[in-house]
């Protein structure tokens, strides 16, 4: 597996933040943050690292993460997963919500625990590791988001050892080295290795100036040293920082052996399109690269982007006895409280209760818009209620083409700014559209942004676009959240039917 060309990347598309991955045997388990949306954390499963299928979520149940009312931003922060003597492990930070939760679970498909609460500690980016005697550490970083104070000055890279039945720590926080001074030392994970213990943290910040930086010690907690010190490579060994990478922001990475032996990371990543400002439409998805040891220390490749070749086409007839795949998510809510399939068969009915795209808990079914470009379609039976389909980063950042008393809406929401479009349509089911273009022609907008969102109704001859909007206010540069794209269909009132969902991304 060292020739790192071949791999596809990403390898998880769309928004799937922090990845975590543990081997077991010879199988291989990633988990991801999921913030506001639910179910939360997602569980990969592959055999040779490039391919992935989901298998679960740690979160599918009400409390489990305070999702219900955590503020954008908040959530399911940064999980590790982790796997011993028969269990697994995830530990993660539900930020401005319960706090550090450990849950557990026999099958990493679930179901997993309530989720333990690691009583006092407040940081994020938790990572779990057994040294030789099985005293379980949790190693994190001095962001405090769950104690109800202001945050304070970062703490930089904090440990603990845990009762990991009962969450309650066993010592006090102690200072591991926090990274050679670049800002957020974070997403912290021990490895042991050939007789030593290695400390991989990001620093940076998530944003273009992220990387990874590696120190090693006698034991899982130190005390480290960085290669520079002693003679060794200089931190970061990895990032794309100031470089004209295709991936950029690459960091908050785990390591892992592949199958034939090597080592690979698997971290953050984003491909933002534009000039000299650049723009993520699909915010941080998850990136995969060759590592190896090196004189005792490691080194890793530069990330490139090689998507799977082709178009992706995915459609959901919503047909009868068929669950809702899963990847689609709720916000806030899970999608059974707002969605059902069997009110209307072969129809996905949402259940609008007034609330609109800016409310903290609309009635919206989403999945990941996972390619830089594409089609998105979807036949609504409005009723006598208004609904439609839009893609959202948050509450404050969206586009969306609605239809509902013989007129449909296009609307765009940013940041408290709001235009609509509108057009009569007669009473009937209409198909509504929303693709995500690349810039073209002599436009001022041509090569300084992401995509051009083009939001439009009917089919074939009789589709007609109401408008064509600049893709670029809805990435991860310009929204608050630390998401990425959702495409979803939602109902603001009534009970709004969906059918012949259609999308086809490109590249
Ligand atoms: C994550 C941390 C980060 O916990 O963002 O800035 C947080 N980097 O590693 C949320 O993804």
């Amino acid at each position: 597996m060292s020739a790192v060309t071949q791999w596809p990347n990403p390898i998880v598309a769309g928004f799937y933040p922090d990845p975590s991955v543990v081997k077991v045997g010879e199988d291989y388990y990633l988990a991801c943050s999921t913030f506001e949306y639910l179910p939360g954390i997602p569980v990969f499963h592959s055999r040779d690292l490039t391919s992935w299928t989901q298998v679960g979520n740690v979160v599918e149940r009400e409390g489990q993460l305070a999702s219900a009312t955590v503020p954008t931003l908040g959530g399911a922060w940064a999980p590790t997963i982790r796997h011993r003597d028969g269990l697994f492990y995830v530990v993660v930070t539900d930020a401005m919500g319960r706090g550090m939760l450990i849950f557990t679970a026999a099958d990493a498909a679930g179901p997993w625990s309530d989720g333990t609460l690691v009583d006092g500690i407040h940081g994020i980016d938790s990572d779990l590791a057994w040294d030789d005697d099985g005293t379980a550490y949790i190693t994190y970083s001095g962001l405090d988001t769950t104690s109800g104070q202001a945050p304070g000055p970062h703490k930089g890279i904090l440990q603990i050892t845990v009762d990991l039945a009962t969450g309650t720590p066993l010592s006090e926080p102690v200072s591991l080295w926090s990274g050679t001074g670049l800002k957020f030392p974070e997403a912290p994970h021990l490895y042991q290795h050939d007789g030593f213990w290695y400390l991989m943290i990001a620093e940076g910040g998530t944003e273009r100036g992220h990387g990874i930086s590696v120190a090693r010690g006698p034991s899982p907690s130190g005390p480290f040293e960085s290669g520079a010190a002693v003679g060794g490579p200089p931190n970061p060994i990895l990032s794309a920082r100031s470089t004209n990478r295709t991936v950029q922001n690459t960091g908050h990475g785990d390591l892992v052996e592949t199958p034939d032996g090597g080592w690979a990371i698997v971290m953050l990543g984003m491909r933002p399109a534009g000039l000299t400002q650049s723009f993520s439409a699909l915010g941080r998805e998850t990136y995969i690269t060759s590592a190896r040891w090196e004189n005792g220390w490691l080194a890793a490749d530069p990330v490139i982007v090689n998507p799977r070749p082709g178009d992706t086409t995915v459609r959901e007839g919503f047909d009868p006895g068929a669950p809702l795949p899963a990847q689609w998510m709720g916000v806030r809510r899970y999608p059974e409280q707002v969605a059902s399939l069997t009110e209307r068969a072969g129809w996905l009915t949402i259940h609008g209760e007034g609330a609109t795209l800016d409310a903290q808990q609309p009635a919206f079914v989403g999945w990941r818009q996972q390619h830089p470009l594409a089609e998105v379609s979807v036949l609504v039976d409005p009723g006598t209620g208004i609904g439609g389909i839009g893609v959202r980063y948050d509450e404050e950042h969206h586009y969306e083409i609605e239809v509902g008393h013989g007129r449909v809406t296009a609307r765009a929401c940013l940041a408290g700014i709001r235009q609509e479009w509108t057009r009569d349509v007669p009473d009937a089911p209409v198909v509504l559209g929303l693709d995500f273009v690349a810039p073209t022609g002599d436009s001022i907008l041509t090569g300084l942004t992401s995509d051009v969102v083009v939001l439009s109704v009917g089919a074939g001859e009789d589709r007609v676009e109401l408008a064509r909007v600049d893709g670029r206010y809805l990435t991860q540069e310009t929204a608050a959240s630390f998401t990425g794209r959702v495409i979803g269909l939602y109902a603001v009132e009534g009970h709004v039917a969906f059918d012949d969902f259609a999308y086809t991304g490109r590249g």
